[in-house]
């Protein structure tokens, strides 16, 4: 296999904590550097491989690394999400685009290969809600989908400007049970797994009837890895391919939980902000082109993650 080093920005996250550990499996400890702003690293993070701390607003700190590792590869995780983008939008106008103008220089300066991931975020509502298309109207109405469609523009740019090797995919809500995310309009999807096995009820934020696109963690770490190794000249969208694995409302989630926990008990609480972001939001996606450019194919459905999720977060939380 050739040789990679690779930058993870936001390693301590939801899906960086899982990523760089699934990167180091293949390329390598040594050849994955972990780099957080705050957070502190978990153990295994910290153990088994380089860890840094960067600040993705100082160009120094992710210039630093580059040089230091002789990186070639970056992938760029590090951004708010929606709902405290919401709460936030100065702050997540400078992480989420100053941050990625940063990586991308400094990726331009290093000839680094970037990994940023978009999301379901740069649909709006005017979009097709049903089977979204890849090439679709993009008109967001939250900073973060700004944040999301102003990106997937820029790493375009970088491409076609300083031939930059920049791809990405459209992330839809990411269910894991080893991080919890923070923030986002989809995190519901996680907690219920939790709140479950630990109080067998939940209080949704979420309206019944609310259906988004969604994916398993181990399915969206194989997305990111798979984009960066596929043939360059094969890809037309590069930075913004639609992917998804299944779609569900958070009664459907309710009622499989129900098949292994049958007294388990929903509520909804609804949250006005976060329904607000997610009514904005497509049911569904359609992700062909990424079938079809790199060969791209979701192994969880509901039925399968559920189970899983049950069974790896019970021996976690040893219940
Ligand atoms: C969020 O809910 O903000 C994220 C996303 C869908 O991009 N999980």
């Amino acid at each position: 296999m050739f040789r990679k080093r690779i930058l993870v920005a936001g390693a301590c996250g939801q899906i960086g904590s899982e990523l760089t550990l699934a990167l180091r499996e293949r390329y390598g400890n040594d050849n994955v550097i972990a780099t957080g702003h705050k957070t502190k690293p978990g153990e295994e993070l910290l153990n088994l491989g380089p860890f840094q701390f960067i600040d993705c607003t100082d160009i120094n700190t992710i210039e630093g690394v580059v040089k230091k590792y002789e990186v070639d590869t970056i992938y760029h995780l590090a951004a708010l999400l929606s709902a405290v983008a919401e709460a936030k939008p100065q702050l997540a106008w400078n992480v989420n685009i100053n941050g990625l103008y940063n990586v991308l220089e400094v990726a331009r300066k290093y000839k680094c290969a970037v990994f940023t991931p978009s999301s379901i975020g740069v649909f709006g509502p005017t979009t097709p809600k049903d089977n979204t298309p890849q090439e679709t109207i993009l008109r967001p109405n939250t900073m973060y989908g700004v944040t999301k469609v102003s990106g997937e523009l820029l790493c375009d740019y970088y491409y076609k400007k300083f031939a930059v090797d920049t791809r990405g995919v459209r992330w839809p809500g990411i269910v894991s049970y080893v991080t919890l995310p923070g923030g986002g309009t989809t995190d519901y999807a996680v907690e219920i797994y939790y709140e479950a096995i630990k109080h067998r009820r939940y209080t949704c934020f979420l309206r019944a009837g609310t259906y988004l696109p969604m994916m398993y963690m181990s399915d969206a770490v194989k997305a990111a890895i798979d984009i960066m190794e596929a043939d360059s000249s094969k890809l037309k969208y590069r930075n913004a391919f639609n992917v998804t694995a299944m779609s569900f409302a958070p009664e459907d989630i309710a009622n499989e939980i129900k098949k292994h926990i049958p007294d388990f008990v929903m509520e909804y609480d609804v949250d006005p902000v976060r329904q607000a972001i997610a009514d904005s939001w497509p049911n569904s996606i359609d992700d062909s082109a990424a079938r079809e450019e790199w060969g791209w194919k979701p192994e969880y459905d509901l039925v399968a993650m559920t189970k899983d999720m049950l069974e790896k977060l019970s021996d976690k939380l040893k219940i």
